[in-house]
């Protein structure tokens, strides 16, 4: 690699101030020139990833950190500098660095420069900012497996297979004298291999936009059933108001809670029932919406009562997955449904073992995100034109089109045919650090 084409950049790396600790980053050509004018300590001959402990001009102390060129995160020579974690001290510090030369980091601008340098493509650069953002232990797994580069990898291995195959088609258009036509059952049989493994990153979706945007389960049922009470002991506390009166909860209550490691949102919902009050129909409404769209509807009915015709009624509309949940066991055996109580939590890990059933991320297959997936539908298009017109004779002409598209649509997921763009909107999203 040549050296760095870029200036050098600054910026704190860890956020929320005060802390006991704050880090700044330095990322450049001149990193290690301006750390020696910053730091009182900074050694006559650095050495790679040694710490060195001493003082700041501005009279703070901590640790430097030197990064050769090829071997930080950026690709770039760096230095990481550590001091007390107040604003003033960050601030101060940065400041210093720019005196001497340094710029201000834009957003995401380290994790850019990563994969300008070639250090991680784009897939791995989405995974920083996912690992990042990370709210529960699932979210953090996958993510983590993606910045490891398993998703950079199978689409890499997915796009260098279109392109051995269009190596075949091309070879048998420039050399058919030589090396005969193309042998189309064996450009077939490697087109529909390309298109299932395909299809097997297309069934992440899914999973990947569940992690995301977290798993929404509706709490849907008649009312004084307990809806309001499973919320408040799901979230650990009071959350919705819970009466002995029906009718309590009008409006809903949608709440995000980490349960067996996976992101979920939890919806509590107007009782169902025929009314003569405008409000509270309109919260029935609205249940009813919120339960459409809904990735499972959490039907709770009241054990003591017992299951009637209305409830099966009820779930009979929903033509989403419906899980009944007969609630106060504790005080009656239910005749039907998972038997649970709000007030004593039986049968709740039951029901974390359903919710965690939802997303295997321990297979080690990597999840696609909302950015993939219209790629890969792409390249999914053309190879199975070009499948079909491999068993048609069409010209090869028409193949190495097809062909050279798909190749166009799987670079862009990695970066390699990334428009300048798409790379933009990307880093955008990070922020400052990043
Ligand atoms: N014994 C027992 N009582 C419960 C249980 N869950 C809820 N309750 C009681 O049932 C009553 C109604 O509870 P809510 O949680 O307000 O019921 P809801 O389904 O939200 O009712 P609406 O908002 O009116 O639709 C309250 O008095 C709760 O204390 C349970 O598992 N066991
Ligand atoms: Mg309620």
């Amino acid at each position: 690699m040549a050296s760095s084409p870029f200036d050098t950049i600054v910026a704190p790396i860890t956020g929320n101030q005060p802390a006991a600790v704050a880090w700044v980053r330095l990322s450049g050509p001149d990193s290690w020139e301006i750390a020696s004018k910053v730091f009182t300590n900074w050694p006559h001959t650095p050495e790679s990833h040694r710490a060195v402990f001493g003082t700041y001009r501005h009279g703070d102390s901590g640790l430097a950190l030197a990064f050769e060129e090829h071997h930080s995160y950026t690709g770039e020579e760096a230095v990481e500098l550590s001091i007390h974690g107040s604003t003033a001290s960050s601030r101060s510090l940065v400041e210093l660095c720019l005196a001497e030369g340094a710029r201000h980091a834009d957003p995401g601008e380290f994790t850019l420069r990563a994969f300008l340098n070639g250090r991680i493509d784009l897939t791995q650069a989405e995974a920083v900012r996912d690992t990042v953002e990370a709210r529960t232990e699932t979210q953090l797994r996958a993510a983590n497996l993606n910045r490891k580069g398993v998703l950079r990898r199978s689409v890499a291995q997915i796009r260098q297979d279109v392109l051995r195959i269009l190596a075949m088609v091309e070879a048998s258009v420039d050399f058919s004298e030589e090396i005969g036509e193309l042998d189309h059952d064996a450009a077939s049989l490697a087109l529909a291999e390309t298109i299932a493994q395909i299809d097997s990153l297309l069934r992440t979706a899914d999973s990947g936009r569940i992690l995301r945007k977290g798993y929404r389960v509706a709490i849907v049922g008649p009312p004084n059933a307990g809806k309001s009470s499973l919320l408040n002991a799901l979230l650990g506390e009071d959350r919705s108001i819970v009466t002995e009166i029906p009718g309590t909860t009008r409006d809903y209550v949608e709440e995000q809670v980490e349960l067996a490691g996976l992101p979920i949102v939890l919806i509590d919902t107007a009782g169902l029932r025929d009314t003569d009050d405008r409000v509270e129909s309109i919260g029935i409404q609205r249940t009813c919406a919120i339960a459409a769209n809904a990735d499972v509807v959490w039907y709770l009915f009241d054990a003591s009562v017992g299951w009637t015709p209305d409830d099966q009624a009820a779930i009979d509309r929903f033509d989403r997955p419906v899980h009944v949940l007969a609630n106060k066991s504790d005080l009656a055996n239910a005749e039907y449904g998972w038997p649970i109580s709000a007030l004593t939590r039986m049968g709740f890990e039951r029901l974390f073992d359903s919710l965690s059933d939802l997303l295997d991320c321990d297979s080690g297959q990597p999840l696609i995100n909302f950015r993939h997936q219209p790629l890969l539908l792409q390249a999914r298009k053309s190879l199975s034109e070009c499948l079909s017109s491999v068993s048609s004779y069409a010209p090869d002409d028409l193949l190495s089109v097809l062909l050279t598209d798909a190749a166009q649509h799987l670079g862009a997921i990695t970066g390699e045919t990334a428009s300048p763009d798409m790379i933009e909107r990307i880093f955008h999203d990070f922020c400052i650090g990043k």
